[in-house]
């Protein structure tokens, strides 16, 4: 399959994340996307550099002052002190309910704060070119599909599912499925699909489209009663105004076996073939895999494949965007099964 690698995906390097209340290495890492990589170089698969510039599509997907704040966060943040060259900022306040998100403050922390979701994200020197090679990404693999490909896989990193249209969040900063589906929009499909197959609900996204009856989101996802990112993604959301019906969630228990996540990919499946969608995105979390380290679903690596021959059969062209999968070493033979699976049908 045609494969777009983001080559920026490398600039972004956090050295530690907030785990538990204490520092610990980043779970989600550059080697992350070289282990795709990898894979997809040993098993025939041609990589290609993104070649659109996503900042139009960009600006109808995120709002201007997020996109300025997270342009110019690491500048504004060196300038504050040489010193910060070496530290990762971290947002410690938000404007949680009663509080004003209208105003944006002068402080840089009040404005990171504004900006996320959670202390979830840390911000380096590269991210923005990272996040915004990966919505470059997004967006030339929807030019390929509307110049006839079949299929695209975008091997990204950071993910994006999380990132909303002016918040960053569980290591997301811009969010290249919402790319992918805009630009398919804008390039002519009627109706788009996202499916998001990540162990967490892609809260972003689905906030992105709850309001539009032309991008279906569906998601299967841990239960956010006990699962990240909590606080939304229970299965009475089913979209609002002229979305009313195009947003479907399929949370399962944490710890839920293959069988009963396939059951909910059937059911995912049936929703996406009603819509009568030209086109798909798929968010492929792969940290459904039994080894996560972060999660607990329990699908193995041949499942992987048969997730990619079950998309197949939807026969549609489709837009892969890399989401998560922390179980690193594994993460590229996963990758590559779905694809692999989706060729061979
Ligand atoms: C991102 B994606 C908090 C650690 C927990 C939340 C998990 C983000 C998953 N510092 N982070 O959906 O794979
Ligand atoms: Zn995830």
């Amino acid at each position: 399959m045609l494969t777009l690698f983001n080559a920026r995906h490398f600039g972004h390097a956090p050295a530690f994340e907030i785990f538990r209340g204490e520092r610990v290495p980043c779970f989600e890492t550059p080697a992350r996307a070289e282990y795709v990589r990898e894979q997809l170089a040993a098993r025939g698969h041609a990589l290609r550099e993104p070649h659109v510039d996503s900042r139009a599509v960009l600006a109808r997907v995120h709002t201007p002052r997020y996109l300025a704040f997270l342009e110019h966060a690491w500048s504004d943040w060196e300038a504050l002190d040489p010193a910060n060259a070496q530290r990762q900022p971290f947002p410690s306040v938000w404007p949680v309910r009663t509080l004003r998100s209208d105003r944006e403050p002068a402080n840089f922390t009040a404005r990171l704060g504004l900006y996320s979701m959670d202390n979830g994200s840390p911000l380096t020197a590269g991210s923005w070119a990272a996040a915004k090679a990966g919505t470059d990404a997004a967006a030339s693999a929807a030019a390929l599909l509307r110049a006839g490909e079949g299929a695209v896989f975008c091997c990204t990193r950071p993910p994006g599912h999380h990132a909303g249209a002016d918040f960053m969040g569980g290591y997301c900063f811009l969010n290249p499925a919402a790319v992918a589906a805009q630009a398919l929009r804008e390039a002519g499909a009627a109706r788009v699909a996202v499916l998001d197959v990540d162990y967490h609900h892609g809260n972003g996204t689905q906030s992105i489209f709850y309001g539009r009856a032309d991008v279906l989101f569906v998601s299967i996802h841990g239960d956010p009663r006990t699962e990240y990112p909590f606080y939304l993604g229970h299965a009475d959301e089913t979209g609002e105004g002229e979305g009313a019906g195009f947003n479907l969630n399929l949370p399962l228990p944490a710890g839920s076996s293959a069988g009963a996540w396939f059951g909910a990919l059937d059911a995912a499946c049936a929703r996406i073939a009603r819509h009568r969608a030209d086109a798909l995105v798929v968010s492929l979390g792969l940290d459904t895999f039994a080894g996560d380290p972060i999660s607990t679903f329990a699908l193995h690596s041949d499942d992987f494949s048969r997730l990619g021959r079950r998309l197949r059969g939807l026969g549609l062209p489709v837009v892969f965007v890399l989401e998560g999968g922390y179980a690193a070493a594994e993460l590229g033979v996963n990758a590559v099964n779905v694809i692999e699976g989706f060729e061979q049908g």
